[in-house]
C-alpha cells in the first residue's frame, strides 16, 4: 500500500506571525524594535529548526533517576535528553531570563523577554518550566534578599554563560495540598548557627536545578501561611554531594514527560531564610505572579504553534475535491480558533506590559491594582483556552492528530498542565476576589475596558465594543451585589466571574488592536478576530439568585438535604 502525507511544516515563527510582529510594532518605539529584532529572528530560527528537530527526535527520552552510584553512594542523579541540554544552552545564551533583568530597554525589556519565550517555549520540551521558576526566584531575590544572598545567586540565575548559568526550583507543594499552601508541614530548625529543613515536597518540577526557594515553618511559629518562612537552598554542596535532599521518585505525568518532576525528602537540608522568619506566602507571591505570567505566555504560544501546524496542513490536505483551506466549514473552525489565540495573546501580553512598567516604577496605584488582577486572570483564561484549542488542533488533523509519532498528541497532553500548574482555575478565580478586595482593581478594570473599546471607529467593531463595555459594567454590578447574594453563592460564581472579566478585557484589547491594524494597513484580520470573539461569548455571569443546596445536590448526586 502506497500512502503517505507530508508532515505539517512550520514556517518562520517570527516573520510569519502577523500578530506578534504587529503588536511589537505598536507597543515598542522604532529604535527598540530595531535593536531586538535580530534576537527574535535568531530565536525563531532555533525554535523552528534545531530545537524542534532535536525535541522531536528525543520525544521519548524521558528523564531517568539514578539514586545510587555503583559503589553504593547516594547520588540522586537525573539524566536528561540532549534536547533538554540544548534548550539550557540556548536559554542562557539568548538571555531568556536575563533580558528581563538587564533592562536594556527599560519597561520594554519584559516585552522583549516574553516575545523570546513565546517563540522558544513550544519547541522546548517544557524547559520553559525551570526558566519560569528561575525568573520567579530572580524577582524574589532581587526584591527581598539581603545583599550577600543576592550577590551569590542572582549573577548565576541571570548568567548568559551556559557553563555558569543556574536554574531555580520552586518547591511549594506538599502532601497536604497544592492549593492550601498554609498547611505545609516542612519544619525549619536552627543548627550550628544556620537553618536546616526537614519535610517532604510532593511536586517539585525541574529537580535538575541548582537552587530552590521553598517554604518551611520555623520552630515555634504558628499555623497557616503567616507561620511559614521563605527559604533559599542549594541542592548540592561544593563537592557535588546532595544537600540533605533525596529524590524519592520521578512523577509519571500525563504530559510534560521530558520535564523531571520529583517527590523529594528533605532531611537536614541546609537553607537560609530569604526575608525574615514568617509571612512565607506573602514573600513567595512575586514568584507566583511571575510563574503564572510564564504559564499564560506558554499557553498562548502553544495555541499559536498548534494553529500554525493546522493552517499548513489545511493548505496541503485535500478532501472531497479541494484542499481543506478552501472548505468553508474548516475555515470557520480555524478562524474561531484563531480568535481565541489572538485573545489569549493580547490578554497575556497586556499582563507582560504592565509587569514591565511596574518593575521600572512607571505604574500608578490603579495600574498596579490592575496588574494584580490581570496576572491570575490571564493565567486562568489562557490555560483553559490552551486545552480546548489543542483538542481542536488535533481534530483538524483527523486521524493523524491521534497518532503519537506525528508529535501532535503531545500538544494536548502537555496543554493540560496549564490550568493546573501554579494554581487551578478555581484557586485563581478566588485570587481575583482577593485582588479586588485588597487593592480595589475593579475600577481600573472597567476604565481600561472602556478606554480600549472606545478606540473602535470601524462599523464592524461597534457591536463588539458595546458588548465589551456592557459586560464590564455587568461584572462590576455583579460584584457590588455580592453582599445581598451571600458568601456561598458569591464563591460559587467565582469562576464564571473571573472568566467573564478576563474575556471582556481580552475583547477590548482585540478591538483596540483590530482598529490599529485596519488603520495601519487595511488588514481586517484583527477586526474579524474581535467580532468572532465577541459572538463566541464573553459573558458567563449567572444573575439568578442560585440555590446552593440544589447545586450541592446535583454536584454530588445526593438528595436535597431537609
Ligand atoms: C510545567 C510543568 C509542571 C508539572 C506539573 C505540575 C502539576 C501541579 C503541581 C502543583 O502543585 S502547582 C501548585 C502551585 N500552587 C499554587 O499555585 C498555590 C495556589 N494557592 C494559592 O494561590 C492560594 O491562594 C494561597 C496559597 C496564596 C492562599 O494561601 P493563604 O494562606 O490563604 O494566603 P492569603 O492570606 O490569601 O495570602 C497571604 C498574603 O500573601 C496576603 O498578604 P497580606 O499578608 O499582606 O494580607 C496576600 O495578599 C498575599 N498574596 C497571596 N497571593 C498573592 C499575594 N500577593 C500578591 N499576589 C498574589 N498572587
Amino acid at each position: 500500500m502506497d500512502f503517505y502525507q507530508d508532515p505539517p511544516r512550520l514556517g518562520h515563527p517570527y516573520r510569519e506571525d502577523r500578530l506578534l510582529r504587529g503588536f511589537l510594532r505598536r507597543a515598542l518605539p522604532e529604535d527598540v524594535l530595531r535593536d531586538i529584532e535580530g534576537s527574535l529572528e535568531r530565536m525563531a530560527e532555533a525554535s523552528a529548526g534545531r530545537l524542534r528537530d532535536l525535541a522531536h527526535q528525543h520525544r521519548l527520552a524521558e528523564p531517568t533517576h539514578r539514586p545510587y552510584d555503583a559503589w553504593g553512594h547516594r547520588i540522586d542523579e537525573i539524566q536528561l535528553s540532549p534536547a533538554w541540554e540544548l534548550c539550557a544552552r540556548v536559554a542562557a545564551e539568548e538571555g531568556l531570563v536575563a533580558t528581563g533583568y538587564e533592562r536594556a530597554h527599560g519597561a520594554h525589556s519584559r516585552l522583549h523577554q516574553f516575545a523570546l519565550v513565546y517563540l522558544f517555549a513550544p519547541s522546548s520540551q517544557f524547559y520553559s518550566c525551570p526558566l519560569a521558576m528561575t525568573d520567579g526566584a530572580a524577582a524574589t531575590l532581587e526584591r527581598l534578599a539581603a545583599p550577600a544572598l543576592r550577590e551569590r545567586a542572582l549573577p548565576r540565575l541571570l548568567s548568559r554563560d551556559p557553563e555558569r548559568a543556574w536554574t531555580a526550583g520552586q518547591w511549594m507543594t506538599e502532601r497536604t495540598g497544592g492549593s492550601d499552601v498554609g498547611l505545609s508541614e516542612t519544619a525549619a530548625r536552627k543548627r550550628d548557627g544556620g537553618w536546616v529543613l526537614d519535610g517532604d515536597k510532593w511536586f517539585t518540577s525541574a529537580v535538575s536545578s541548582q537552587m530552590a526557594l521553598t517554604l518551611a515553618r520555623p520552630e515555634g511559629n504558628g499555623p497557616g501561611g503567616r507561620g511559614l518562612a521563605l527559604f533559599y537552598l542549594e541542592l548540592r554542596d561544593a563537592q557535588g554531594r546532595p544537600n540533605g535532599i533525596r529524590v524519592s521518585r520521578l512523577k509519571e505525568k500525563l504530559g510534560t514527560r521530558n520535564l523531571p518532576t520529583a517527590e523529594l525528602e528533605l532531611r537536614g537540608a541546609r537553607a537560609e531564610p530569604v526575608a525574615g522568619l514568617g509571612d512565607g506566602i506573602r514573600n513567595m507571591a512575586s514568584m507566583l505572579n511571575l510563574t503564572r505570567t510564564w504559564n499564560a505566555v506558554c499557553s498562548a504560544a502553544s495555541l499559536r504553534r498548534g494553529l500554525a501546524l493546522a493552517r499548513d496542513y489545511a493548505r496541503r490536505r485535500a478532501a472531497f475535491g479541494a484542499p481543506l483551506s478552501r472548505k468553508p466549514l474548516h475555515l470557520d473552525t480555524l478562524a474561531a480558533l484563531a480568535a481565541e489565540q489572538e485573545a489569549a495573546f493580547h490578554l497575556t501580553f497586556h499582563a507582560v506590559t504592565l509587569l514591565g512598567r511596574e518593575e521600572t516604577g512607571e505604574l500608578d496605584e490603579a495600574g498596579a491594582a490592575l496588574l494584580r488582577l490581570v496576572q491570575p486572570v490571564a493565567k486562568l483564561v489562557t490555560g483553559r483556552q490552551a486545552v480546548a484549542g489543542a483538542s481542536e488542533v488535533l481534530e483538524a488533523f483527523g486521524g493523524a492528530g491521534y497518532v503519537e509519532d506525528t508529535g501532535l498528541p503531545a500538544l494536548l497532553r502537555d496543554a493540560q498542565v496549564f490550568p493546573i500548574w501554579e494554581g487551578t482555575t478555581n484557586v485563581l478565580a478566588l485570587e481575583t476576589f482577593r485582588a479586588i478586595q485588597r487593592v480595589d482593581a475593579l475600577v481600573p478594570f472597567v476604565s481600561e475596558v472602556r478606554h480600549r473599546a472606545e478606540s473602535a471607529r470601524d462599523g464592524r467593531l461597534r457591536a463588539p465594543a458595546k458588548t465589551a463595555v456592557e459586560t464590564a459594567e455587568r461584572v462590576s454590578a455583579w460584584w457590588r451585589r455580592a453582599a445581598e447574594r451571600g458568601a456561598e453563592a458569591t464563591e460559587a460564581g467565582a469562576r464564571r466571574f473571573a472568566l467573564t472579566l478576563g474575556r471582556t478585557l481580552a475583547l477590548a484589547l482585540l478591538i483596540e488592536h483590530g482598529q490599529w491594524e485596519l488603520d495601519e494597513s487595511g488588514d481586517v484580520r484583527g477586526v474579524e478576530a474581535a467580532r468572532r470573539f465577541a459572538f463566541a461569548g464573553v459573558d458567563l455571569l449567572d444573575d439568578s439568585p442560585g440555590d446552593p443546596s440544589a447545586t450541592a445536590a446535583l454536584a454530588m448526586d445526593e438528595p436535597l438535604a431537609d
